[in-house]
């Protein structure tokens, strides 16, 4: 029997595209911007990129010619990194585009991520294979993976692929570390006299791939409301029972805007913001003490409970922890051999605490034996902490416990303090795109095969104007150079997009600053409720209240 559920019926939907490129496509072409620069350190990435450096913006427009869109062309498309809802999408944008431009160029999907280029490994896709991932959830059509092109023989091997294949062109869908690729990867194409071109493509569920130009990456919007949706419900069940304090980690690996999208929407009794607490400079016994007062307070009028929400990156962000990783990750690093051969965690534990300097080694010392082990495993291929790995809301759960004990001695706690922990994650990379996702993801995707028809390599897609509806979007490219710093990496100087933090004097964190006293004082939970595909604008088709506060409307 046939079954009609939620991902047939969404096979048909429609997305929506900037007005600019809903046309014929040889008739859109490039409005000319101004040379760009880097964000800093610009000697230095002027050299690293010294073919692609600097170009200009270039703004997508409806009119003129260009006799290079209907060439037949075979594009390479790779999904990068971590899922994020709306990546079929954007292929779907890319496939349609293309076949528009000439139904006999071809569309190849490089198998689990980068390595897929760099071993020949990839599928056609067809519009039969197409049409089974039109704006349902996942990076299963090709999957993904974390491979970070490096070395001599990895460029030489992904432009071998290209060359056996004849590919003109290659997409890379993904974060901060897969665009840097994707720029990296652009530079030596050209610098190898090669033709075949490169175009990033912004996605990560974190939020932190953002600028003036790329106003949101894509996935943050389905996962933020997929995350609001649970914490909602959680607020209801701690609302009813009446018994519990539920400590919630919410991904977003570094960036805290995932967890201060999902307090702007839940109105949770407390949450942390990473970059807060960076730049306080507050320490982990702070933290607990600040969580500790509004238990406190709330079991005075016989409340013992409560919502914490908990940004998954905010180990990093204490300064001492943060100064502690550094280290752990330098001695990482430059003993890599010695680090594995101490072989077990609790061995590779005591190898550590003979290598770490002064205060780092009694903060390593003081932390709890489950959160040090967790520090210590392996890192990603981008040399990142695994955050999502770190445990820190239960941490946090038995730091206010020992405090509310300390303060029940003292006399000036009475309260019962039960809790639960969660981690929304790996629930909200997946969802069926929101309608947002599902047409900000076609419409990065179509615009990516428009810029490599206009002959562009190095950039990025854009779609701008997106807390406004799709009528007033407009579409381009950005210069991937425009967007990077130079950063420590292993030990090293590498060239990287910046990671856009949460901005405390931006309009997000400031709405909540305003309002954080009054729900941890008085319940003030609110309950989002699931995503909605059909009805109404006001419940289908609202952008995030980030990305509406930060465009200026009223959220
Ligand atoms: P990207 O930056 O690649 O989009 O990944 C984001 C993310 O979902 C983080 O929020 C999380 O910390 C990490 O991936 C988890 O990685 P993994 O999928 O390898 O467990």
């Amino acid at each position: 029997m046939k079954q009609s559920n939620l991902q047939t019926i969404r096979y048909r939907y429609e997305p929506k595209l900037p007005p600019a490129i809903r046309g014929d496509i040889a008739s859109i072409t490039l409005a000319p911007g101004d040379p760009t620069e880097a964000l800093s350190d610009r000697e230095a990435l002027r050299k690293t990129f010294a073919h692609t450096y600097g170009k200009p913006i270039a703004m997508l427009q409806a009119g003129g010619s260009n006799g290079a869109a209907e060439k037949p062309r075979t594009v390479g498309v790779i999904l990068s990194g971590g899922q994020a809802p709306g990546g079929h999408n954007v292929i779907a944008g890319v496939f349609d585009a293309l076949k528009r431009a000439n139904p006999r160029s071809r569309l190849l999907g490089f198998l689990g991520g980068p390595s897929g280029l760099v071993e020949d490994k990839k599928i056609e896709i067809t519009s039969e294979v197409m049409d089974q991932y039109r704006n349902t959830g996942g990076f299963d059509i090709i999957g993904s993976g974390r491979t970070k092109i490096e070395t001599a023989e990895q460029f030489a091997a992904a432009r071998k692929t290209c060359r056996d294949n004849k590919i003109d062109a290659v997409i890379v869908i993904g974060g901060d570390d897969s665009n840097t690729n994707a720029a990296l990867l652009a530079e030596y194409f050209v610098a190898q006299g090669d033709t075949t071109q490169v175009i990033g493509v912004p996605k990560t569920i974190d939020g932190d791939l953002k600028n003036e130009y790329i106003e949101t990456s894509f996935g943050f919007d389905t996962a933020v409301k997929t995350y609001s949706e649970l914490v909602g419900n959680i607020e209801r069940d701690a609302n009813s029972a009446r018994k519990y304090w539920h400590f919630i980690r919410l991904m977003g690996r570094s960036a805290s805007h995932i967890a201060l999208e999902c307090a702007l929407q839940t109105q949770p009794t407390f949450c942390i913001i990473s970059e807060e607490v960076a730049q306080k400079k507050q320490t982990l016994q702070e933290i607990v003490g600040a969580i500790a007062d509004v238990v406190a307070a709330r079991a005075r009028k016989g409340e013992n409970f409560g919502v914490v929400l908990v940004p998954e990156g905010l180990i990093e962000f204490i300064p001492e922890v943060g100064l502690l990783i550094g280290e752990i990750n330098d001695i990482m690093a430059r003993d890599a051999a010695g680090f594995a051969a101490a072989g077990t965690p609790e061995a590779q534990d005591e190898w550590l605490r003979t290598k770490l300097t002064g205060e780092n080694a009694s903060i390593f010392a003081s932390l709890p034996r489950d959160i040090r082990k967790q520090l210590l495993m392996d890192r990603d291929p981008h040399g990142n902490v695994q955050v999502s790995l770190i445990e820190t809301e239960k941490m946090l759960i038995e730091m206010v416990r020992e405090d509310l004990e300390r303060r029940g001695k003292a006399g000036t706690y009475a309260g019962k303090f039960s809790t639960q922990n969660h981690f929304f994650g790996y629930e909200g990379r997946c969802a069926f795109p929101s309608n947002f996702d599902a047409d900000y993801c076609y419409s990065l995707g179509y615009a990516a095969f428009l810029l490599i028809a206009n002959g562009l390599t190095g950039y990025i897609s854009s779609v701008r104007h997106t807390a406004l509806p799709a009528e007033k979007w407009v579409a381009g490219g950005i210069p991937l150079t425009m967007m990077m710093t130079m950063e420590q990496r292993h030990g090293e100087k590498k060239p990287v997009i910046r990671k856009a933090l949460v901005e405390l004097e931006g309009a997000p964190f400031r709405r909540f600053a305003e309002h954080r006293e009054e729900w941890a004082r008085t319940t003030s939970f609110v309950y989002p409720g699931a995503i909605q595909y059909f009805g109404p604008d006001e419940v289908c088709n609202m952008p995030t209240v980030t990305l509406r506060l930060e465009q200026g409307l009223e959220a």
